[in-house]
């Protein structure tokens, strides 16, 4: 039986980077999540008897929201909802499974690389028909909506049974629970080269996988082990938990520093990945040999023709804004489009869409294709996997040789986390304050070029997103970019992105806080970050 049930606004619902992210115990509040359900419905037209897809990576508090947002599908007129068995999804197996089956769109339930927990993070983002994350003006429309909402609607009914795949019915609504992984699976066999990579691995190529507690686990287990024939064993963390173990599911050198020790250990296996909470970043280690994501998507966009699903090249390439200009000189040397788009991948969905790019990705560990309309961790693994085998050589020489051809972009990035969200601001609207008169100032033997608060102009549907981060560019391709975050729970993380171009291959062997030593001073000296954040270093550097 539906019925409607009055409620009253949240001030706090605006989607962020990608989606609502809050505390548990935030959206645990009376209607928290009933009321943005409600929102997102409420934002869409023409769904009456169509399908919803339906999952999350496993999180604390992941099966009482999809059990809400089951009833609530109905409720509202949905046909048929698919939901992943146990409540899992990927957000990349979730992107597929919408395009697949021809789903009107998706509910993801995920706070991503963020912690889980009783206490710590919950999300939840919706997906268009294309698979991808919304696009601002859907999240906009929602955001209104949360703003004035006082009833949802929802069907009284017992919970479905998220363990046992098949079908039932809800309210006049089909519910199928589906398996997770298989879909997921046989798309990355359609793209890859499997027979090749088991060969590889056959041969003793040693990889290891760290699922870090998250949704990636069953994926990784099914793909790199079942179907790869990786020894059992090489897929650590494989079961999702619903706090990650304690653990950040971040993998960066911070997060994943033991896999990190071990890559670099004297008997390190060949190749070593991890993913994150919800399976759409990837960390990519060779023996010996960290590839920064931003020189990943070069090197993969430089190889991946080499996959069969890839074969006939790429129609273009982009990346966000603050991830380093390595694949620019990719798509050059190949006579390919470059788009550089806002921190988000729903940013990314049009140029996709288009068939204007083929391979996206970002800094922050995200690289994915226009197989969906996500970023896909484990997608960027094997893609890696086919390359490695195809070319024989190791992620190192690869790594060289590339930075031999196309030159080297040192890069990384400072964040500084749960800063005052007050000195934040302060800082970033100062440094907007400064930047007309940056242009042409030296600051030793660099030379600002230009200076701006970057302002993306969509290329296919001309919508136009401001204030998307300052950038500081210098004379021979050096930049500072600034940025906050836009998917913390709790004050603000300032995020310092530092590049520096270095053509000459004899120096391509400088440690990259040392390469960038200059930058990161002038860094803290422009933004007057020590002064204005408290702080005297950052909390996470990758
Ligand atoms: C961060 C990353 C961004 C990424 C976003 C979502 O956003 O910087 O590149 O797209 O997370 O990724 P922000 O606004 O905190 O910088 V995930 O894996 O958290 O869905
Ligand atoms: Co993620």
């Amino acid at each position: 039986m539906t019925k409607t049930v009055s409620t009253t606004p949240y001030g706090d619902q605006k989607p962020g980077t990608s989606g609502l992210r809050k505390k548990v115990p935030v959206f645990q509040q009376k209607n928290y999540a009933e009321n943005f359900i409600q929102s997102i419905f409420d934002s869409l037209e023409g769904f009456a008897g169509k399908t919803l897809v339906i999952g999350g990576d496993g999180r604390f508090y992941n099966r009482d929201v999809i059990q809400i947002a089951i009833k609530m599908a109905a409720a509202n007129g949905f046909g048929q909802v698919l939901v992943g068995r146990g409540g899992i999804l990927s957000t990349p197996a979730a992107s597929n499974i919408i395009r697949k089956y021809k789903a009107f769109g998706g509910i993801i339930l995920s706070a991503s690389h963020n912690p889980g927990g009783p206490t710590e993070d919950f999300g939840i983002k919706y997906n268009t028909g294309n698979g991808g994350p919304a696009p601002e003006k859907i999240t906009d429309a929602i955001f209104a909506r949360t703003k004035t909402i006082d009833a949802y609607k929802i069907v009284e009914a017992d919970d479905i049974n998220l363990d046992m795949e098949g079908e039932s019915e809800i309210g006049g609504m089909t519910v199928t629970v589906i398996d997770p992984v298989a879909d997921y699976a046989e798309l990355m066999e359609k793209l890859f080269d499997f027979p090749a990579i088991r060969a590889l691995i056959s041969n003793g190529f040693g990889v290891v996988f760290d699922a870090m507690s998250a949704v990636t686990g069953p994926y990784a287990k099914e793909i790199i082990e079942n179907r790869l024939g990786a020894p059992k064993g090489s897929v650590l963390n494989f079961m999702p938990l619903p706090d990650f173990g304690g653990h950040h599911p971040d993998p960066n050198l911070v997060h994943a520093r033991a896999l990190y020790e071990e890559m670099m250990s004297e008997n390190a296996p060949d190749f070593g990945a991890a993913s994150d909470g919800d399976g759409d970043r990837n960390l990519i280690i060779g023996k010996g040999m960290f590839v920064t994501p931003s020189d990943s998507l070069a090197m993969l966009a430089a190889n991946a023709h080499l996959a069969p699903g890839y074969a006939r090249g790429l129609a273009g390439i982009a990346r966000s804004m603050p991830t380093s200009g390595a694949a620019d000189r990719v798509a050059e040397k190949l006579g390919i489009g470059m788009y550089e788009t806002p921190t988000g991948w729903k940013f990314f969905g049009n140029l996709l869409d288009e068939g204007m790019a083929t391979i996206c990705g970002e800094e922050s560990a995200g690289t994915g294709s226009n197989h969906v309309r996500e970023k896909d961790g484990l997608w960027a693994v094997l893609l890696w996997l086919n390359i490695l085998a195809v070319r024989g050589e190791s992620v190192a020489e690869i790594s060289r040789q590339h930075w031999a051809s196309y030159g080297r972009n040192y890069y990384s990035r400072h964040d500084y986390e749960e800063v005052d969200a007050d000195a934040a601001n302060a800082l970033v609207a100062a440094l907007r304050e400064k930047l007309p008169s940056l242009p042409g100032t030296s600051f030793g033997a660099l030379k600002v070029e230009a200076a701006d608060d970057f302002a993306y102009h969509d290329p296919v549907d001309h919508s136009v997103s401001d204030h998307q981060g300052i950038r500081i560019l210098f004379e021979g391709g050096s930049r500072i970019v600034y940025r906050l975050s836009g998917t913390g729970t709790s004050g603000a993380t300032l995020r310092v992105y530092i590049e520096r171009y270095e053509p000459d291959a004899s120096r391509h062997d400088i440690e990259t806080q040392e390469a960038l030593a200059d930058l990161i001073t002038l860094a803290d000296e422009i933004a007057d970050i020590r002064t204005r954040t408290g702080r005297d270093a950052p909390s996470v550097i990758t």
